[in-house]
């Protein structure tokens, strides 16, 4: 099925219900006054479980990585430093469908066979059906993780979806695919699943540039860099002489100044040569599959931008690229996401504009995935349909030196959402318990939602492996003591109801020290 032909059908049909053009700002302009400026199409790119140590334009990344075509995006346009979009793959897709924290989503829910899921649309909506009222063409293409209702017809013009909620029927991550078009039923679709969201995205961008009434919004949802890391045929050979991964510093245990759960954790054993492996793979043959991976990601950016260029789009389209969070290879023993650390979580996020943002700069204020929605409303002129938790980032586009007074607050709260995050004893993820953290500045604070246990905080300018725990240090009581305040406070600006029953903290410390910290930290 092409996605031409769905497309138009389904424009037609959406034409026809007169809703199109009714809040287009140039609609009522008289002739000698200036046109509204016109309102930008959105391609908003998220790929999956991509650490900013496989996108080459970031000083992370191993050197050994080639991502030209999205490097070439960042060079045109601001990339951020520090993105989390979310904690793990569901909650950073309802955020990114509703702008809000888990703790603000109502109704949404794990439930049935992993990784089943429901939700109420009455009360949990999703934005884009605001951006169909508000005269845009709304569209998404890939994985689907957030209830089994994916929204066709109320929130999405065009849709391929890939069904994660439902992998008995849908298929796996890369390969043997069923994809539903337009609220169809799932339909067998061969190839490699990057290469085919790709082609499907080129057919959407070029169907687009043929109807210029509307802008258009386009979620281009890639599976990929998830597990099992499996390459597109053309790049099962890359990077296989690769230079071996720096060891991070704690691959293994012990952890004395981390939470109670770090302190033994960890996936990786020695092999027989002394190399870090985790069953049969080694460290390093992990990182190299992985970044294979990562290649027909990249070209997918490539000929995805080479279409808006071709049909004169391009420069009228606010291109964003992120990960849904990012993922640990070897920090704090990891091979794996939802950890509350930077290298578990960090995503890239670049954003091109010309005119709107900046040119080949670096924003160094850390951003949510909560801010995102609130950006895209503004960029397209609409009002926010209910209040969301993130802030609009267009003065840091502009300039991103720009102040920037905001918090990013995240949180695991593994399968739960809105009220039902108030019973904050739950079970974590495998040996992760729940946690929250807030980033602001340079500075990280972490609680752990066990009570009695030890806070974090992390100086991330001075110690970005955060491996140095200042909440330890009495020297940084003071600072400590602000940040948990910052974090309560955003806690309660979002109306999260865990304000009230956060565990309590531990109330003695004791000082262990780190095997890992080098040198003295700054003051507070
Ligand atoms: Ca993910």
């Amino acid at each position: 099925m092409s996605a031409g032909t769905t497309t138009r059908r389904t424009f037609l049909r959406f034409a026809a219900g007169g809703a199109a053009a009714a809040l287009c700002p140039r609609i009522g302009l008289g002739r000698d006054r200036p046109a509204a400026p016109k309102r930008p199409n959105i391609l908003y790119i998220f790929t999956d479980d991509q650490s900013v140590r496989s996108v080459g334009c970031y000083p992370e990344a191993h050197r050994w990585v080639r991502t030209p075509n999205i490097d070439r995006l960042a060079s045109q346009g601001v990339r951020f430093a520090t993105c989390y979009t979310g904690a793990w793959c569901m909650p950073s897709r309802a955020t990114a469908l509703t702008g809000r924290l888990g703790h603000g989503i109502e109704s949404l829910r794990m439930v049935g066979r992993y990784p089943g899921s429901t939700y109420d649309p009455k009360q949990c909506p999703f934005w884009p059906a605001a951006f169909r009222k508000g005269g845009y063409f709304t569209g998404i293409i890939g994985k689907w993780h957030t209830g089994s209702d994916s929204g066709h017809g109320r929130d999405w013009d065009y849709s391929a979806i890939w069904d994660h909620t439902r992998p008995e029927i849908y298929g796996g991550y890369y390969r043997g695919q069923k994809i539903s078009f337009n609220g169809g039923r799932p339909k067998p679709v061969g190839g490699y699943s990057t290469d085919n969201y790709t082609r499907w995205a080129v057919a959407f961008v070029r169907d687009r540039a043929k109807d210029t009434s509307k802008p258009w919004y386009l979620w281009l949802c890639y599976d990929a860099v998830h597990g099992p890391y499996t390459s597109a045929e053309r790049h099962k050979d890359d990077y296989k002489a690769a230079s071996p991964v720096p060891v991070p510093k704690d691959i293994y245990p012990p952890r004395p100044t981390k939470p109670t759960y770090m302190h033994r954790y960890g996936v990786w054993r020695r092999n027989a040569a002394g190399r870090p492996a985790k069953g049969k793979r080694t460290l390093t043959g992990s990182v190299q599959q992985y970044n294979r991976a990562v290649r027909a990601l990249d070209e997918g950016v490539g000929k995805v931008i080479a279409a808006l260029k071709d049909t004169g789009q391009l420069d009228n389209t606010l291109v964003v690229f992120t990960s849904d969070q990012g993922f640990a290879w070897g920090q704090h023993g990891f091979a794996w996401k939802y950890a509350p650390y930077d290298a578990n979580l960090r995503a890239p996020l670049i954003v091109r504009l010309p005119g709107t943002v900046a040119a080949g700069k670096v924003c160094t204020h850390p951003v949510g995935g909560q801010d995102l929605v609130p950006t895209f409303f503004a960029l397209a002129g609409l009002p926010l349909p209910w209040t969301m938790h993130g802030h609009d980032m267009t003065p840091i586009l502009k300039d991103p030196a720009a102040d920037w007074p905001h918090p990013v607050l995240m949180e695991n709260t593994k399968y739960y959402y809105g009220k039902d995050t108030e019973r904050t004893t739950r079970p974590g993820w495998g040996s992760v318990p729940w946690w929250i953290f807030l980033r602001q500045g340079r500075y990280k604070y972490i609680r752990t939602l066990v009570a009695d246990e030890i806070e974090e905080l992390y100086d991330l300018e001075a110690d970005p492996e955060e491996l140095d725990n200042l909440a330890l240090k009495p020297v940084h009581a003071k600072l400590l003591a602000d940040y948990r305040r910052r974090t309560i406070d955003e806690l309660k600006r979002t109306g999260a109801g865990m304000v009230k029953t956060l565990p309590p903290v531990k109330a003695s410390l004791a000082v262990p020290r780190s095997p890992h910290a080098a040198a003295p930290p700054p003051g507070g």
